[in-house]
């Protein structure tokens, strides 16, 4: 009987901290051998030429997720799993929302069970707190992170899911005793609801109004909000889908006086601008609305400081935080009555597919920053913030057999006619790419090859994480 599996040959193996040409030898779904050379195996792919690096882990994305009366998200498990397989990943980190006055642990377990059989790769879920009643902080909370969902989300924006502040400080010292990660949105509600209003009396109600209605301002001073509570419980934050440079110096800021102040950006704040909102001179008014996403896109420069906090580690992951609904829809970007104003248009983007590859193209092959730098930015970094590490994010002995493996020198072009997401268009239609993922290993078994998704429905898990005690950063 041959030592391994699968043996992956003539590669050049990347992880955030070296790069090496080496052999791996897979058994049973795990990385078994690292080796110069490595022959005793039932099956061999050969990689020479390319790129073998952990498998991408989205640690932000959204899958059907209810997302109010009429609307539809365009991604169930099975399509968001199949997209995120064939863009290189191999690990996402989707939400169970909680409807204000329902049960967090219901909503969580029935969330669950949408996905167990449904996923082409792995899947561990976060929580969104809306409802912080006694009940959930006392009960529910502490139970669900014994259980293994040990990150959660909250909002400081949105009717039916903004915390005021004292609500997001009896959150986040639960989670301090805990042992959970909490994300935050950090945008200001007050501030966003008297900007909209004011623009929809002056009848600025096409989608470009949401940008307007969301200037940099709003989002700085929640990020400083939220730093500021984040100081006073002694609570490790990540503040997620950093947009501007303002938010973007807030947690600078906040870093370099020691604070436990942890950062996530996503492509569109480093490809996309607030102009992109505008509909590029469409007959079609709601052009602008494939766009809309929140935090907004801002402007160039803006994109140039969020790629110097790449640089610089302000910030430690990139996610795409895929949230798609279909444009061309009813229950989408074209319900009723987002034709009235920008405020009734479905907040979310699609790219769960296209993260990798855009990050890798802008990122690696512009020369902006190193592989192991991506490899960090892409996987280890979001295992490490959400307890799946060692087992996830990187390779090595006893790691899951996750990988992708990237042609980089592969020229293409961002489809939407090529794409596996629910979604009806892609932000980035027409958008080059050098470096391209040309296969995808879930546990040591190929799921995606050259675009093609050839995993089985169910191969993908539901993870369960562990408590981590209190994360000390
Ligand atoms: N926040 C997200 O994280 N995703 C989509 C919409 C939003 O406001
Ligand atoms: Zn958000
Ligand atoms: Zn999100």
């Amino acid at each position: 009987m041959p030592e391994f599996d699968l043996a992956i040959r003539g590669g050049t193996l990347v992880t955030a901290a070296d790069t090496v040409r080496a052999d791996l030898g897979i058994r049973d779904g795990r990385i078994a051998g690292i080796a110069e050379r490595i022959t005793d195996a039932a099956r061999t792919i050969d990689a020479s030429g390319l790129l073998v690096l952990p498998g991408g882990i989205d640690s932000h994305v959204h899958i059907a997720q209810d997302s109010g009366p009429g609307i539809v998200m365009a991604d169930d498990f099975a399509s968001a799993t199949r997209a995120a397989a064939a863009g290189g990943n191999t690990c996402v980190m989707p939400f169970a929302l909680q409807p204000r006055g329902a049960s967090l642990r219901e909503a969580t377990h029935a969330y669950r069970a949408l996905a167990e059989g449904q996923c082409h790769i792995d899947v561990a879920i976060h929580l969104i707190v809306s409802d912080p009643t006694p009940a959930v902080l006392g009960q529910e909370l502490p139970a669900l992170i014994a259980e293994g969902y040990t990150s959660f989300k909250v909002f400081m924006t949105y009717d039916d899911l903004v915390l005021n502040d004292r609500q997001i400080l009896d959150v986040f010292d639960v989670a301090r005793r805990e042992g959970a990660r909490v994300m935050v949105h950090a945008e200001g509600y007050d501030a966003i609801r008297y900007m909209t209003e004011k623009l929809e009396r002056a009848g600025q109600t096409t989608p470009y109004g949401h940008a307007l209605s969301r200037p940099q301002l709003v989002e700085r001073e929640a990020a400083h909000r939220a730093i500021a509570h984040a100081e006073l419980v002694d609570l490790p934050i990540v503040i997620v889908h950093v947009s501007g440079e303002q938010a973007m110096e807030q947690i600078a800021w906040a870093k370099a006086r020691g604070l436990k102040i942890h950062a996530e950006t996503c492509p569109q704040y480093l490809t996309l601008t607030a102009e992109d909102l505008k509909g590029h001179g469409s007959d079609d008014p709601m052009a602008g609305a494939k766009y809309v996403c929140s935090p907004p896109p801002r402007d160039t420069a803006s994109q140039a400081a969020i790629w110097r906090g790449i640089e610089t580690g302000v910030f430690e992951i990139v996610s795409s935080d895929h949230c798609p609904f279909r444009y061309d829809d009813s229950a989408g970007k074209l319900n009723p009555r987002a034709k009235t104003s920008f405020r009734y248009v479905p907040n979310g983007i699609p790219g769960i597919e296209t993260r990798l590859p855009i990050l890798f193209s802008e990122g690696v092959s512009a020369g902006r920053i190193s592989l192991n730098r991506f490899v960090a930015i892409t996987a280890t970094n979001h295992a490490r913030l959400y307890a799946l590490y060692p087992r996830k994010g990187s390779i090595g002995v006893g790691f899951d057999a996750d990988l992708a493996l990237w042609d980089p020198n592969r020229r293409e072009t961002i489809r939407q006619a090529n794409l596996h997401h629910g979604a009806d268009y892609t932000p980035w239609e027409g958008f080059a790419v050098t470096g391209w993922p040309v296969m995808t290993l879930a546990r040591g078994e190929v799921v995606a090859e050259d675009g093609r998704v050839v995993g089985a429905l169910g191969h993908g898990r539901v993870l369960d994480r562990t408590a981590q005690g209190a994360p000390s950063s």
